[in-house]
């Protein structure tokens, strides 16, 4: 009996989870915006101030519940000697969110480099992608429509994979903080808010 019950429990309870990737170089915000996703989408969560928000070594973990089912986002280190470690959660994500700082023309091209290594890897074939030109908020900083077209020059990595590059700022909220994620060809979620 208690095994019946434990098994309807189990059953009730459940949800579908989904890892979700956000990688980038560091200092591009991705720790921030995860803390943003939370705030927004989780209920009486009141979200880390940015001031306390430091390095991420190593990994970061947040989980979103929404529309059902369970997102489980890995927030990676991106200094470079880190980077050699993304490979290792691939097999396992279900999307990508790939965050740029778009105040940093410098480092542009080291991002587009990471970029590449990573969106070339076999393990993550298919998995859908947000591009996110985040720091939207910087006088100056490149806009979407600069930013697009120097990721859209790896078009054959990208495949025909689910694809979109947004602007957004992680810090003030600016632009729409998007998911867009269908996990196979059965079952798609697009979360936008305002
Ligand atoms: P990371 O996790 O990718 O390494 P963080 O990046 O989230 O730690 O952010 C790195 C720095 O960028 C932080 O500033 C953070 O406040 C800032 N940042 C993140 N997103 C935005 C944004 O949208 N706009 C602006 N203006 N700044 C942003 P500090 O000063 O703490 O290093
Ligand atoms: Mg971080």
């Amino acid at each position: 009996m208690y095994t019946l019950l434990h098994g309807l429990y189990k059953y009730i309870a459940q949800k579908d989870e989904y890892c979700v990737l956000i990688l980038g170089l560091d200092n591009a915000g991705k720790t921030t915006y995860l803390e943003a996703a939370k705030t927004k989408f989780t209920k009486n969560y009141k979200g880390m101030k940015p001031s306390k928000i430091t390095t991420t070594v190593g990994l970061n973990i947040g989980k979103i519940d929404i529309a059902g089912i369970r997102l489980n986002f890995w927030d990676l280190g991106g200094q470079e000697e880190l980077q050699s470690l993304w490979d290792k959660y691939y097999a396992e994500s279900h999307a990508l969110i790939y965050i740029v700082d778009s105040s940093d023309r410098d480092r542009i091209p080291d991002s587009k480099e990471a970029f590449d290594k990573m969106i070339s890897s076999n393990c993550l074939n298919g998995v859908p992608l947000l591009v996110l030109a985040n720091k939207q908020d910087i006088p100056d900083c490149m806009g979407v429509r600069e930013v697009k077209p120097i990721f859209n020059q790896s078009a054959h990595l990208i495949g025909r994979r689910d694809c979109m590059v947004m602007p957004v700022s992680a810090l003030t909220g600016y632009g729409k903080i998007i998911l867009v994620i269908s996990f196979d060809k059965f079952t798609s979620h697009s979360i936008v808010t305002d």
